[in-house]
């Protein structure tokens, strides 16, 4: 079995609207997401959750709340186990740094064409309240093959 990454990813959603960032170097690129990454040696994820955001966007937060965790089972990478947060409180300026160009998108206007293509699938939940756990099995080409959302 191949191993599995733990990563994080954290959305700031507020006043119904979400803050998004184009990511601009990595894996990801030239796509929207929420903000996040891989933990620190020794770190839990919701502290790398906190770190990631403030090296990305320069915004502290706090009051996080856990939505789920997702699989990506990928035939060319590692397995990721993506744990997702969200927060409507932090403080500071949002600032565009060398991974992020962070800006904030209504929720009817939020730009899927541009995202993940899982994010269609699980967004829409975690906005209203829910919490998911899910499974996405991924081509070599990115495109999802099978898929498995549970709400809770
Ligand atoms: P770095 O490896 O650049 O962080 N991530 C994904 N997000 C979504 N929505 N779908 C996926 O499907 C993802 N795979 C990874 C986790 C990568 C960031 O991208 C997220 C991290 O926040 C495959 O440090």
């Amino acid at each position: 079995m191949k191993n599995v990454q733990v990563q994080t990813l954290l959305l700031i959603i507020k006043n119904e609207k979400i803050l998004l960032g184009m990511k601009k170097r990595g894996f990801g690129v030239g796509r929207y997401n929420g903000f996040g990454g891989k933990l620190d040696p020794g770190e839990a994820p919701l502290q790398a959750a906190r770190r990631e955001m403030k090296e990305e966007t320069g915004v502290d937060v706090r009051n996080i709340t856990k939505c789920g965790v997702i699989k990506f089972f990928s035939g060319i990478r590692e397995t990721i186990e993506m744990h997702v947060y969200r927060t409507d409180m932090y403080e500071g300026e949002f600032q565009e740094s060398e991974e992020m160009r962070p800006k904030w998108f209504r929720f009817n206007r939020i730009p899927y064409s541009r995202m993940w293509p899982d994010d269609q699938h699980w967004l829409p939940l975690v906005i209203t309240g829910k919490k998911v756990r899910a499974h996405f099995f991924f081509n070599e080409k990115d495109e999802i093959i099978k898929k498995q959302v549970m709400v809770y």
